[in-house]
């Protein structure tokens, strides 16, 4: 362990460059100079954080000699993170995929963060997060905090490794035999909607989120349009090379949307827990409105009702409905959680893992939520990939203050590519007790399919100006 360079720390960073600058004049000056370019090269007194003996007794320090990024589209665009250590063999598999952003999380993985990496310790998951986090003096942003997501995932999925034990063991342990989990109903109109959720709960879910077409608008959020559900399935090859721009109002919305949960509880019956995403369309009092009107038809919670930057707003909602409320899939800042928590303005918080900076991130989350009896619904959509879902259930199976979980089933193309990943069984999400997060990538079935351009639609009003999608 190097000694703590005190006496250079003190001296402040231009003073140190001054005296830098004269280093020839004498031995110890040399010495120090040698000194200077370590510190500004490297990060080298992160060494001073003690080093690690491994974390089981007598395995030799560990480093990480390589972050590989792999961009690949096995039916849709995922950016997966490799981080290979100087142990043969062991490696950690992390998602860090930003639907439509994609490169640019690829570019800053490869660019800016790799190089930080190599020689560092992988059992330090708390310092690098803080370093990469607080380091770069800018923080946070989705980029950012997405490719800082990949990189601890596979942290995580390394010390879990290391250790011979899943990941959720490192968290805790077990508090739950598997994480309650919900699908998604849409359709073009009520009976469509209704036969899909019938389809899911044989499948054995016992939550279903359902969204169905407005008439008279094209296209809206979670809905096929005029596409059959399963054509609509919202992959690349149905994305354009541009987005396509839906078309949203509020009044028709807010009337059509209670008349599907009114139809759904009188066909599906009071024991099935029904949610709804507005997908952060509405303005307070439209999602005030839309809450009031849903109390009758018991949601399991309401979702996203607001645009992310409005977190005052909630109030205005609480103090019209008992509809339970969810928010923050689009919120990529762990203090974006706080006063919602805090305040208890909502019920469920459903950060995605991938975008507010991973495991390290969402156990903070939930432990902050636990004491303000908010209870987790971690994002679990299509276009993050399974080390993400991985990593939603090794956290939800290990908190006390878990709530749902949102869940897809990826397909057979995407599977070839990265295998593992949690399992459905019984309305329930479960991961194996495989060594780390349980997912692997396959680099070479990667290369079959290149990226492809995609982005996620946009939406106008009517009168042409923007609408949130
Ligand atoms: O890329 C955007 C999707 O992740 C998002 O639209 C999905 O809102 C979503 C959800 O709740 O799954
Ligand atoms: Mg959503």
């Amino acid at each position: 362990m190097h000694k703590p360079l005190s006496n250079i720390s003190q001296m402040g960073r231009r003073g140190f460059l001054g005296l830098a600058g004269v280093a020839a004049l004498s031995d110890s000056l040399l010495s120090r100079k040698r000194v200077v370019r370590a510190l500004l090269a490297k990060d080298t007194l992160a060494e001073n954080t003690g080093s690690s003996a491994g974390s089981s007794r007598g395995l030799p320090p560990l480093k990480i000699t390589d972050v590989r990024v792999i961009v690949t589209c096995p039916d849709r665009n995922y950016v997966l993170v490799k981080v290979l250590t100087s142990e043969p063999g062991l490696y950690g598999v992390g998602d860090a995929t930003l639907n439509g952003r994609e490169l640019a999380v690829a570019a800053d993985l490869e660019q800016h963060i790799s190089p930080l990496l190599v020689d560092r310790d992988p059992e330090k998951i708390e310092d690098t997060w803080q370093y990469l986090y607080r380091g770069p003096y800018w923080r946070g942003g989705p980029v950012q905090m997405t490719a800082l997501a990949g990189i601890d995932s596979a942290l995580w999925d390394i010390k879990g490794k290391r250790a011979n034990m899943p990941v959720y063991q490192l968290l805790g342990g077990r508090t739950r035999a598997g994480a309650l989990a919900y699908t998604h109903a849409s359709g073009r109109n009520f009976g469509e909607v209704e036969d899909v959720a019938r389809r899911a709960l044989e499948r054995g879910f016992k939550c279903v989120r359902a969204q169905v077409a407005i008439p008279g608008l094209e296209g809206t959020y979670g809905t096929p349009g005029n596409k059959t559900p399963e054509a609509a399935a919202g992959r690349v090859a149905n994305m354009a090379e541009l987005p396509q721009t839906e078309l949203f109002e509020p009044a028709p919305y807010l009337r059509v949307v209670p008349r599907l949960f009114e139809y759904l509880r009188a066909k599906l019956g009071p024991e099935v827990e029904l949610l709804h995403d507005c997908h952060e369309k509405l303005d307070p009092i439209q999602a005030a409105r839309l809450a009031h009107d849903l109390e009758p038809y018991h949601l399991f919670f309401l979702e996203d009702c607001l645009r992310p930057e409005y977190k005052e707003s909630f109030r205005l909602i609480r103090e019209h409905s008992t509809t339970p409320l969810a928010m923050g899939e689009l919120f990529n800042s762990l203090w974006d959680c706080v006063p919602l928590i805090k305040e208890q303005l909502i019920d469920y918080i459903r950060c995605d893992l991938g975008h507010i900076g991973g495991i390290t991130a969402a156990r903070k989350v939930a432990a902050l939520a636990e004491l303000f009896q908010v209870r987790t619904a971690w994002h679990g959509p299509g276009d993050i990939g399974p080390p993400t879902h991985a990593a939603n259930v090794h956290v939800d199976i290990s908190i006390p203050n878990f709530g749902i979980q949102e869940m897809v089933f990826f397909p057979d193309v995407t599977r070839e590519v990265i295998s593992g990943g949690p399992e459905f069984k019984d309305g329930h999400m479960n991961v194996s007790d495989l060594p780390g997060l349980g997912c692997d990538v396959n680099e070479e079935a990667a290369k079959k399919y290149p990226y492809r351009r995609a982005y996620l639609p946009t939406a106008r009003r009517k009168d042409g100006s923007v609408q949130d999608w």
